[in-house]
């Protein structure tokens, strides 16, 4: 009897979990718990963390796991650690599924940093207009470059006011869509944007507004993360679930 382990929260994950259930394989899809409402699935949902790789190791044998697949964003560098480790001690068959990276075109005006600190750093000089557009978790690093406005885009609206002096908030969740970021980025007259390298269609959209409107875009690199066998389509998941 088969039973199929997706760590979710992205837009493949979701898609990944449609096929399952269309194929009526059984499965489970597995969010941290970061938002309020995260997106409803087809197939059965647990939430929280697993208390590292051995809670999840602990999770995959209590509920006889039979493919493992890390659909997760690939910033989620914990997580998908942990999964690798938990397969090995398991001996649960691992695969993820994965996006590849944003690359630049013409016209794109990008400036790539290793990781958030240095994202910090590039925004050294006069005050400007600058999208966040890397969520809530590390908005504190920011208040290190205090004399800019920023436009935040949040899934949640947050509990207490991040810690920068002038802000505004959109609180809004993706997939994005190009119009729609044109819109928004000419409105708040933004001159840069912050992404992460997150790949995929879900969150791209500013980047083609970005190049459009000749905005400088500062983009995270991703963190490295232990080998482990990938595939970049559903289809590919659902092979190797029926081999
Ligand atoms: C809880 C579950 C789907 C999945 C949709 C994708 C696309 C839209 C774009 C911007 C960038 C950002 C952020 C983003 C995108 C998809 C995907 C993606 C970026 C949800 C979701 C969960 C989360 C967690 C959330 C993080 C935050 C990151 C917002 C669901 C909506 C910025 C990543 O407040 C918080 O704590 C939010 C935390 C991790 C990064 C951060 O550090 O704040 N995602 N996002 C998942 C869980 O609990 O396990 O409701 O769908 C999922 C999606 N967000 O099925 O349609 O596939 O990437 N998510 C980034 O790219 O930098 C927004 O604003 O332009
Ligand atoms: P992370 O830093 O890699 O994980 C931190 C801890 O959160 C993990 O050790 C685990 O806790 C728990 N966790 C993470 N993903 C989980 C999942 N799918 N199911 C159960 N527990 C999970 O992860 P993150 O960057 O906070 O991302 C959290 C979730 O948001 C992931 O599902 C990811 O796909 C989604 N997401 C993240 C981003 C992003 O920018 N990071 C963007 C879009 C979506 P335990 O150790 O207790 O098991």
């Amino acid at each position: 009897m088969r039973h199929v382990l997706v760590l979710g929260g992205t837009t493949e994950a979701s898609a990944l979990a449609r096929a399952l259930a269309e194929a009526e394989i059984p499965a489970t899809l597995s969010y941290a718990g970061r938002v309020e409402r995260p997106r409803a699935q087809p197939v059965a949902v647990r939430t929280g963390g697993f208390g590292g790789a051995e809670g999840l190791a602990a999770w995959l044998r209590a509920h006889a796991v039979t493919h493992l697949v890390d659909a997760t964003h690939p910033f989620a560098a914990t997580i998908s650690a942990n999964a690798i480790a938990a397969a090995e001690a398991t001996g649960t068959p691992l695969i993820a599924l994965t996006r590849p990276p944003w690359q630049a075109g013409r016209g794109d005006r990008w400036q790539h940093v290793p990781d958030i600190a240095a994202a910090v750093a590039a925004l050294d000089g006069p005050p400007q207009r600058v999208m966040l557009a890397i969520g809530r978790q590390h908005l504190a690093a920011f208040a290190a470059q205090p004399q800019h406005h920023y436009l935040l885009r949040l899934v949640d609206r947050p509990h207490e006011p991040p810690p920068l002096p002038h802000h505004e908030l959109v609180i809004d969740r993706g997939p994005f869509t190009e119009a729609a970021d044109t819109m928004l980025l000419r409105l708040h007259k933004t001159e840069r944007i912050v992404a992460r390298n997150a790949g995929g269609s879900g969150a791209r959209a500013k980047l083609d507004a970005a190049r459009a409107l000749r905005v400088g875009v500062v983009m995270i690199d991703r963190p490295a993360i232990p080998p482990r066998p990938e595939a970049q389509a559903v289809a590919s998941v659902m092979d190797w679930i029926a081999r």
